[in-house]
């Protein structure tokens, strides 16, 4: 996708991100009336994290029935489980409907924002092209640049020395035959039990390097009927009916999480069933059985990484990796196995969001910087005490273990429009949520993640930062986080009107 726009000098909304969050945002304004926004995206297309993540097998581990925007229902897909192509062609088909596009403008990061407590406004900084103008001021500035988009690379010894091919699973080169290749992946996570399986089918060997054995569930994908589709399609309040059979029971899920990990005693059985199942080895069985209760790290769903890992052409290595060579990878026992191709799927930059060094507020610090010492905090996950007029999407402790990370998006945008509302109706030219605000917001948040089990069930996630903290999911209902964002609550803000100049009285100046 592409646009030729040039850079305004100044609009009312700047948007960073054309992801699931960015796109919402940008469409929800434009119902509102608000057409004066711009979107920047640093890629070439919509889609975020379901561009970037092109891996083999990438698919959602969330219906894709409740996986999608609530105003854009999809009959066509083609499975209960869509696959990343599929997802992706729904973003962009729900952007190009929409009529947004021409207000984005692609392969174009957002650099550095500045609050401007004179002008109050932001003033944002880009890569657009030397020549160009690149600089463009805001009222808002509206962050939807996803919490899974900066792949973090592991600090391995000599990794660099490697003289194979090495890529992030969210940055996969498609240019890199794998047939009859050796190959080993690092990391166990959502991203590679999906890879795994791929690559077992093409490669002459795989090693699989895991640190710590996930609990995988079956997935329970099928493809839907022609006469399931056509239904959807004649009938949508059949599909809406259905998208809210599934909400409901990932609902039902949560106290298994926040409340008592006994509750999900049922779904641990079921990863242990899945896995007895397609491992009969005892010795290779044991080193994937979790050490931790379920649920404390996300649970992964797949019927075929089990089945891959017990093939005769993929060896599940559970010695810590020492180092990493030109040709292969050394284990801590000494052991060096040789490697053509190095997949490196080890998650993303969640806990230190590294735009988060790019935002400065009213003093001039960054958001890194006010969150160095405690962690990531905001006001309901969206606006931060010393950022006026920043609005995140997905933003501190706004991600889920159990649904759709689109039903949070579409919550927090609601809350965005609604303040956007109130900044108009009242003519105010900032908003900035209270210190008191924030403070018990997130205290009671806290008090809450002290008892969910991803705090107490004996691992370690990329949930919790340097200091042990779980700053990024939130620890109740998604019913609750709807409820808590269901409109802008001004009270918990302080508020700049711009200055009044006083008006003349019509007897002011007649001499008496
Ligand atoms: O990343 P992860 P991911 N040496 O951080 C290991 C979403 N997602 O890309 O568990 C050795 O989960 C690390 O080991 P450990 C979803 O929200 C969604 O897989 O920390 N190993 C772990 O096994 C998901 O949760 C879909 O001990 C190292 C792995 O790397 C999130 O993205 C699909 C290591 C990282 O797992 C991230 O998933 C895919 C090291 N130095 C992803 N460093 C959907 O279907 C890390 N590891 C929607």
């Amino acid at each position: 996708m592409s646009t030729d726009r040039a850079l305004p000098s100044t609009v009312k909304h700047l948007i960073v991100g054309a992801g699931f969050a960015g796109l919402c945002a940008a469409i929800k304004l434009q119902e509102d009336g608000e057409t004066d926004f711009l979107v920047v995206e640093k890629g070439s297309d919509v889609g975020g994290t379901w561009r970037d993540n092109t891996y083999p097998g990438a698919a959602c581990d969330v219906p894709s029935q409740l996986y999608s925007f609530s105003f854009a229902p999809n009959p066509d897909w083609t499975s209960s489980y869509s696959p990343q192509p599929e997802i992706q062609a729904y973003i962009r088909t729900v952007a190009e409907r929409s009529g947004v596009l021409d207000r984005f403008v692609f392969d174009t990061a957002m650099q550095d924002a500045d609050w401007d407590e004179a002008t109050q406004r932001w003033t944002v900084r880009t890569s657009a092209a030397t020549g160009e103008r690149h600089t463009v001021t805001s009222t808002t500035l509206v962050v939807g640049a996803g919490g899974l988009s900066e792949p973090r690379l592991p600090d391995i010894a000599g990794i660099d020395d490697f003289r194979g091919h090495t890529f992030h699973s969210a940055r996969w080169d498609h240019s890199v035959d794998l047939a009859g290749k050796r190959v080993a992946v690092i990391g166990t996570g959502a991203s590679a039990i999906q890879i795994v399986p791929e690559l077992q089918k093409v490669a002459a060997h795989v090693d699989v390097y895991q640190r710590t054995a996930p609990y995988v569930v079956p997935r329970n994908d099928r493809t839907y009927t022609r006469v399931e589709r056509a239904l959807f399609k004649r009938v949508p309040a059949l599909q809406r009916l259905y998208r809210t059979g599934l909400y409901w029971g990932k609902e039902l899920l949560v106290p298994g999480f926040t409340v008592d990990p006994k509750l999900a005693l049922p779904a641990k059985k079921l990863a242990l069933a899945n896995l007895a199942k397609a491992v009969k080895d005892p010795e290779l069985r044991e080193r994937l059985t979790p050490t931790f209760e379920i649920g404390c790290k996300r649970i992964l769903i797949s019927n075929a990484y089990y089945p891959a890992i017990a093939s005769d052409n993929v060896v599940l290595v559970t010695d810590p990796i020492a180092r990493i060579t030109a040709d292969g990878v050394v284990t801590a026992d000494g052991v060096e196995r040789p490697v053509d191709v190095l997949v490196v799927a080890t998650g993303f930059f969640t806990t230190e969001l590294p735009i988060a060094e790019h935002i400065r507020g009213r003093r001039g610090a960054s958001l890194a910087d006010t969150w160095r010492d405690a962690g990531m905090a905001a006001y309901k996950g969206t606006t931060v005490h010393g950022f006026p007029n920043l609005f995140m999407i997905v933003g501190p402790n706004t991600g889920l273990g159990h649904s759709s990370m689109v039903f949070i998006i579409e919550s927090q945008v609601e809350y965005i429009r609604d303040a956007v509302r109130t900044m108009g109706l009242h003519r105010y030219d900032a908003v900035e949520p209270t210190a008191t605000a924030q403070r018990e917001w997130n205290d009671r948040l806290q008090r809450r993640m002290s008892r969910t089990v991803w705090n107490t069930g004996g691992c370690s996630s990329w949930y919790l930062d340097a200091h042990g903290k779980n700053t990024v999911l939130w620890p109740r209902t998604t019913v609750a986080f709807r409820q808590a964002l269901s409109e802008f609550d001004v009270a918990a803000y302080d508020v700049s009107a711009p200055a009044t100049t006083p008006t003349a009285t019509p007897t002011e100046g007649i001499p008496a």
